[in-house]
């Protein structure tokens, strides 16, 4: 029916043309750029599609004829822009969508693992969320992001602005520093994350050169300082403080860096930063602010509270402090099938899960059955830079006993995971190698 209602005389009955038509592999997804003089018209055609899946119409601003005719003179319709949720109610909507909620207010809540099962990126209703205020509501109509500092000519840029601006896609995985934090011991006080702060997603916008480069940064500016919306109080400080971060600017100039509106192909929701975020592949998460409204060029090291307060490993060594601030995600994979704790018959068993490192690509990943030798897991998704990568290991269990699964990636760089990763006083980066207990019947 859909194939008919694609056919030539078929569209030119609606008062559209089709320019360009394109589907991913491996996904049930097509992609249409169409040419229409009313948008009702174009939503009329379409509307087969939405009886079959979910349909999002954006208006091209770079197909090539539009851009010869010197732009889109149709305002671009301001839902474009509108953010999937309401505060008060993503608390609720996590809760359904099997999210294993930790605190409702700031909302912080993980992916549960068996969640992680089978897709490159993660819906973003299943996708974790570490806040540390109340989300804040920014209005898509108002909203400026302001470039200022170090800069040759300070920038306000709405969210139109933005759009217009060149963009690029990027899948990568974001994963809380805090990540298997209940994990060590002695216990650490903090968010009680399991294993499931982590998530992967498809992320659009601009490249943060690019604005940088609209900018013009002036010489002296050694860092980017990146100011969220959300603020509040904070012990240590008398007054309210804001969520901010900073990056060296060399790091910022990385042409992987995203100022993202766009998060799996829909606008970014609330609970993520709506309406932009910082996107810094590879690195924990802290680094990728959200609510984005403030871009400063600033010359000396940054020193707010997420900078150096937090976000810091700290131990104590032959009596000695010592810190390291907390950058590159380690390496480190995760079994997400079975699921600990599961029947499995015996014979053949399937071992799968997902592995990532912010320093190198992952070269492999082993897994050990009942404490038997490591036997290396067979790589099975195209590998991304930036995003965690899926692997598999079919297996054979002959006796029924309650056996533990271990999965030990290594990445490019030569990094592999710890039997028992370092205790640190806030409880970051905890990459000991995943077990799973299952029952063989
Ligand atoms: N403005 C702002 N940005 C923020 C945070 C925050 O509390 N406020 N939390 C950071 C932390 S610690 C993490 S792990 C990620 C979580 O991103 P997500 O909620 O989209 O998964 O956002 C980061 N960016
Ligand atoms: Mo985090």
């Amino acid at each position: 029916m859909l194939l008919n209602h694609l056919s030539r005389p078929n569209v030119r009955q609606y008062g559209v043309e089709i320019r360009g038509e394109a589907v991913v592999q491996g996904e049930h997804t097509l992609y249409l750029i169409v040419e229409a003089d009313d948008e009702g018209h174009l939503r009329e055609f379409m509307k087969p599609f939405q009886a079959v899946g979910s349909l999002d119409i954006y208006p091209a601003s770079t197909c090539a004829r539009v851009v010869a005719s010197g732009g889109c003179s149709a305002a671009m319709p301001v839902s474009e822009f509108v953010s999937a949720g309401d505060p008060e109610e993503a608390c609720q909507k996590a809760i359904e969508a099997g999210l294993i909620v930790h605190r409702a207010h700031p909302l912080n809540c993980e992916t549960s693992i068996p969640a992680l099962i089978g897709g490159v990126v993660m819906p973003n209703a299943h996708f974790y969320v570490r806040n540390h205020f109340p989300i804040p509501i920014l209005d898509p109509a108002t909203f400026r992001l302001t470039v200022g500092g170090l800069v040759e000519r300070p920038l306000s840029l709405s969210l139109r602005d933005l759009h217009n601006m060149p963009s690029q896609t990027l899948v990568a995985t974001l994963e809380c520093a805090g990540n298997g934090r209940t994990k060590f011991h002695p216990p650490i006080e903090g968010e009680k994350w399991d294993l499931g702060a982590v998530s992967t997603a498809e992320w659009t916008g601009v490249p943060l050169a690019e604005v940088l480069d609209r900018a013009g940064v002036r010489t002296g500016a050694r860092e980017v300082l990146f100011r969220g919306a959300d603020g509040g109080m904070v012990d240590g400080h008398s007054g309210p403080i804001r969520f901010e971060r900073s990056l060296q600017l060399g790091h910022a100039r990385d042409p992987d860096l995203l100022l993202a509106y766009a998060m799996n192909g829909e606008p970014l929701p609330i609970q993520h930063g709506y309406p932009v975020r910082v996107v810094v592949p590879d690195w924990y998460a802290v680094a990728s602010v959200k609510w984005l409204t403030e871009i400063e060029l600033v010359d000396q090291p940054f020193a707010g509270h997420y900078q150096s307060d937090k976000y810091w490993y700290e131990w104590e060594r032959d009596g000695q402090a010592v810190r390291e601030p907390v950058t590159l995600q380690r390496v480190r994979a995760l079994v997400t099938e079975p699921a600990p704790g599961q029947e499995v018959r015996r014979g053949e068993l399937a071992i799968r899960g997902v592995a990532w490192s912010g320093a190198a690509p992952i070269a492999r990943v082993e897994i050990s059955v009942g404490g038997g030798n490591w036997q290396e897991a067979h790589l099975v998704s195209e590998r991304r830079r930036h995003s965690w990568q899926w692997w598999e290991l079919i297996s054979r269990v002959q006796e029924p006993s309650v056996v533990t699964l271990r999965a030990r990636a290594t990445d490019l760089a030569g990094r592999t995971q710890p039997e028992c990763a370092e205790w640190n006083r806030l409880g970051y980066g905890n990459n000991a190698i995943h077990e799973v207990p299952v029952r063989i019947v």
